[in-house]
C-alpha cells in the first residue's frame, strides 16, 4: 500500500479553501494511481508516457489558470501551484509537460495572441489533443536569450522562418510550438509553428541522465514558411518570452516542493523501519538531523510559494518575487534529495525508490527556466540596482 504523507508542518492546509484542496487531491490521487506506477519504467527507457496526456488534462493541468471560455480550468494561482506540486511528487519530467502546454504555450497564446488565434489553439492545448512546445534556447543562446539568431524575413504573403532551438522539452512530439525569433530589424516576436509545415523538423535529443521520462529534442526551421496570422500580435521584446518564464517559474517554485515532499517521506518511513546496532536507524542523530532539516527547508519552501500565490492572485508578484522562489525551492529539493538519497544506503541508488529519480532530474530543474546563478544576479539586480550579468 501507498502510505504516502504530505508533509504539513505548518498546518499549511488551513490557509487553502475546500477549493483548493479538493483540486489538490484530486491531482494527488491521479499522480498516485496512474503515473507512479509506471514512471520508473518510463524512466529508465527514456520515454515519455504519452498515455498519461488525457489524464494531465482530466486533473486540470493544462491551462489551469486559463478561463473556461478557452478550455481552461478557470482556477487561482494557489491551485495550478498545488496541481504542479502534486505532479512534480510523481516525476519533474511529467511537471515539465505540463508546465510547458500551460506556462510557455497557452499562456502566451491567450496573453499576446488574437481572438482567431486563441480560438484556434487553445481548447485544443487544453484537452491535449495537441502538444505544444516552447522554443528560446538556442544552441549559442541560452542564459542570454536576447542573443538569439533565428530569425524571419516579411515575404509579403508570408514570413520565411529560418534557425535552430535545442534542449526543447516536448519538441520531438509537439503538434505546434510557440517560437521565439527575430524580424528583419532584430525585433523579437512570437510565431506559432504547426508539425507538418515544409522544413520544420524536431529531433530528439538523447543520452539524457536527468527528466528521462519527458521527451527533449531541437526545433530546426529550414526555410519554413509561416503564414502571417501565426505572428503573436499582441507582444514583442525580450519581455514577451520572459514573461511566460515569469509564469513557469512560480508552477516550478511549487513543483519542486512536490519532489522534496516524496523524498522526504521516502526516507522518513525508511529511516523508521530499518535496523542498523540494534535500533531503526532513525533513532541516530545523524539520521535525524537530516530529517529535521529536510522538513524544516521543506516547511520554508511551503510557505514561500504559497505567499507567492496569494500575490500572484493579487496581480503583484514581481519577476524578482518569482526568480527568488524558484530559486530557493529547487535548490532545496536537490538538497533534500541528495540527504534522503544518502538515508537509503545502498537502496537509495535503485529505482525501486524514486529518490535517485528525482535528484537526478532536479539537475535539469535547477538548470532551466533560468539557471541557479542566473536566478540570483536576478535578485542582486533587483537589491542593488546594478547589473551583475555584463
Ligand atoms: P533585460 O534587458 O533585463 O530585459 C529585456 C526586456 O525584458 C523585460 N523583462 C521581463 N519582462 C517580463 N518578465 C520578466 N521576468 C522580465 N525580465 C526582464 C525587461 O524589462 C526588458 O524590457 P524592455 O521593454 O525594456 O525591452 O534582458 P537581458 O538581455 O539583460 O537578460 C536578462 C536575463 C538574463 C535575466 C534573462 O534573459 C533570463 O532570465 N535568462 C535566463 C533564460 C531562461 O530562463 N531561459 C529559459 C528557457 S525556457 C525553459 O527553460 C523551459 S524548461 C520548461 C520545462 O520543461 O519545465
Ligand atoms: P549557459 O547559458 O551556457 O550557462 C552555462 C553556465 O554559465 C551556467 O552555470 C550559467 O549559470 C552560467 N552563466 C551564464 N551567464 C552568466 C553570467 N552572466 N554570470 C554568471 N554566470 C553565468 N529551453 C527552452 O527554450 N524551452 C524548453 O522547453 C527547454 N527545456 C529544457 C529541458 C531540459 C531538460 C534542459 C536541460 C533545458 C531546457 N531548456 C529549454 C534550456 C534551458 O533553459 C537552458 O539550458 C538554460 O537557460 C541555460 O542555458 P545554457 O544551457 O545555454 O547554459
Amino acid at each position: 500500500p501507498d502510505l504516502y504523507q504530505a508533509p504539513d508542518y505548518y498546518n499549511i492546509d488551513d490557509l487553502l479553501s475546500e477549493e483548493h484542496k479538493l483540486i489538490r487531491d484530486s491531482a494527488r490521487e491521479w499522480v498516485k494511481r496512474d503515473v507512479s506506477p509506471i514512471i520508473e519504467d518510463y524512466a529508465q527507457r527514456a520515454e515519455f508516457p504519452k498515455q498519461i496526456i488525457n489524464g494531465l488534462a482530466e486533473i486540470g493541468a493544462f491551462g489551469p489558470y486559463i478561463p473556461e471560455e478557452f478550455g481552461g480550468a478557470g482556477l487561482d494561482q494557489i491551485s495550478y501551484g498545488l496541481i504542479m506540486q502534486e505532479i512534480e511528487r510523481g516525476d519533474s519530467g511529467v511537471r515539465s509537460t505540463a508546465s510547458v502546454q500551460s506556462s510557455l504555450v497557452m499562456y502566451p497564446i491567450f496573453t499576446y495572441g488574437n481572438e482567431e488565434q486563441r480560438k484556434k489553439y487553445l481548447p485544443k492545448l487544453a484537452s491535449g489533443e495537441w502538444m505544444g512546445s516552447f522554443g528560446l534556447t538556442e544552441p549559442n543562446h541560452g542564459s542570454n536569450p536576447g542573443g538569439m539568431e533565428t530569425n524571419f524575413k516579411d515575404k509579403g504573403d508570408h514570413y520565411l522562418l529560418n534557425g535552430a532551438k535545442m534542449w526543447i522539452s516536448n519538441a520531438p512530439f509537439c503538434d505546434v510550438a510557440v517560437v521565439w525569433a527575430k524580424n528583419e530589424e532584430g525585433r523579437i516576436h512570437g510565431l506559432i509553428v504547426e508539425r507538418g509545415m515544409e522544413g520544420f523538423s524536431t529531433p530528439e535529443t538523447h543520452n539524457k541522465w536527468s527528466l528521462r521520462a519527458s521527451a527533449t529534442g531541437e526545433l530546426i526551421f529550414d526555410n519554413v514558411k509561416v503564414p502571417k496570422e501565426n505572428l503573436l500580435p499582441n507582444k514583442s521584446g525580450l519581455g514577451a518570452p520572459l514573461g511566460c518564464l515569469d509564469s513557469a517559474r512560480y508552477g516550478i517554485s511549487w513543483g519542486a516542493i512536490g519532489a522534496a515532499m516524496d523524498c522526504y517521506d521516502t526516507a522518513l518511513r525508511y529511516a523508521k523501519e530499518r535496523e542498523q546496532f540494534g535500533k531503526p536507524i532513525a533513532q541516530f542523530q545523524l539520521q535525524q538531523k537530516k530529517l529535521a532539516e529536510m522538513i524544516t527547508e521543506i516547511t520554508k519552501a511551503q510557505l514561500l510559494a504559497w505567499r507567492l500565490g496569494t500575490l500572484k492572485n493579487e496581480g503583484k508578484a514581481t519577476s524578482a518575487q518569482i526568480s527568488m522562489a524558484k530559486r530557493n525551492n529547487v535548490e532545496m529539493a536537490l538538497k533534500v534529495a541528495r540527504e534522503a538519497r544518502q538515508m537509503l544506503g545502498g537502496m537509495g541508488i535503485s529505482g525501486d525508490y524514486s529518490i535517485m529519480r528525482h535528484m537526478m532530474n532536479l539537475e535539469s530543474v535547477v538548470t532551466y527556466e533560468g539557471t541557479h546563478d542566473i536566478h540570483l544576479l536576478i535578485t542582486g539586480l533587483d537589491i542593488t540596482g546594478l547589473n551583475g550579468f555584463k
